[in-house]
């Protein structure tokens, strides 16, 4: 495929500057298939200590950003600081953001607006939950989750979409690679009738929930699979491995 595969890591509310030191410099010196675009998601406290230790040829993500630059907004990071300490990246929209904290279809699509404005890529998270998918909802959740980015995004050069199914995150049940080439397909056919038929072609859709080694492989062997956004195994030397899942 023309499509540059790409592997996020999530490390989400994880790690002090000792245990991530010793993961960046396990990445740092392991082996990384050129042919791949790795990008680190790390807890914001520590986005400027991840991006002075990792090496540059791998990206650097904020897990979260506001939708607008600067005010009275206590707690909150701009994508003009997130820039400011050397970092591209930004993942929104995902599955925890939704559903621990709150955030609704419209703010995320604020927030996604905002960071591409800003100059930020976007990993751009969207997935059903259990219930969804068992009442047999899951397209018409996933499609309403992508209008909501997409009608934010002008440039999607820098938009990567992450299919995170909620049932699969965290909780060791990966979707099937089957499953997972599904609804990718159907992603691909709702951008390119919805955006353009370039676009639809060009965008890299990134499968996520509890991707590991064992099962990368056969995931990353799907058509229309261009990556992973990887959560619990980001954490391991593992991770590399997943780096480096298309043949
Ligand atoms: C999904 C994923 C990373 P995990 O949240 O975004 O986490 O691989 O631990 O299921």
């Amino acid at each position: 495929p023309t499509r540059k595969f790409f592997v996020g890591g999530n490390w989400k509310l994880n790690g002090d500057k000792k245990s991530l030191g010793e993961l960046i410099h396990t990445l740092n010196s392991g082996k990384i298939n050129a042919d791949t675009d790795v990008v680190c998601g790390a807890p914001t406290i520590y986005l400027d200590f991840v991006r002075s230790k990792l090496d540059s040829k791998m990206g650097v993500a904020a897990q979260n950003c506001y939708k607008v630059a600067k005010g009275a907004f206590t707690g909150e990071v701009s994508p003009a600081m997130i820039k400011d300490c050397g970092v591209s990246w930004v993942i929104l929209g995902h599955s925890e953001r939704r559903h621990v904290f709150g955030e609704s279809d419209e703010l995320i699509g604020q927030k996604v607006a905002h960071a591409l404005q800003e100059g930020l890529g976007v990993i751009a998270c969207i997935g059903e939950k259990l219930d969804e998918r068992e009442a047999g909802i899951t397209e018409k959740v996933v499609f309403e989750q992508t209008k909501a980015i997409a009608d934010n995004v002008k440039d999607w050069s820098k938009v990567v979409l992450a299919y995170e199914p909620v049932w699969a995150i965290g909780t060791g049940k990966t979707a099937s690679p089957q499953q997972a080439q599904e609804v990718h397909e159907k992603l691909r056919q709702w951008l390119k009738t919805h955006v353009s038929e370039e676009v639809g072609g060009a965008v890299r859709i990134i499968y996520g929930g509890s991707v590991t080694a064992a099962t990368c492989k056969e995931l990353a062997s799907k058509p229309d699979v261009d990556g992973f956004l990887v959560g619990g195994a980001s954490l391991k030397p593992e991770f590399i491995d997943i780096i480096n899942a298309r043949q």
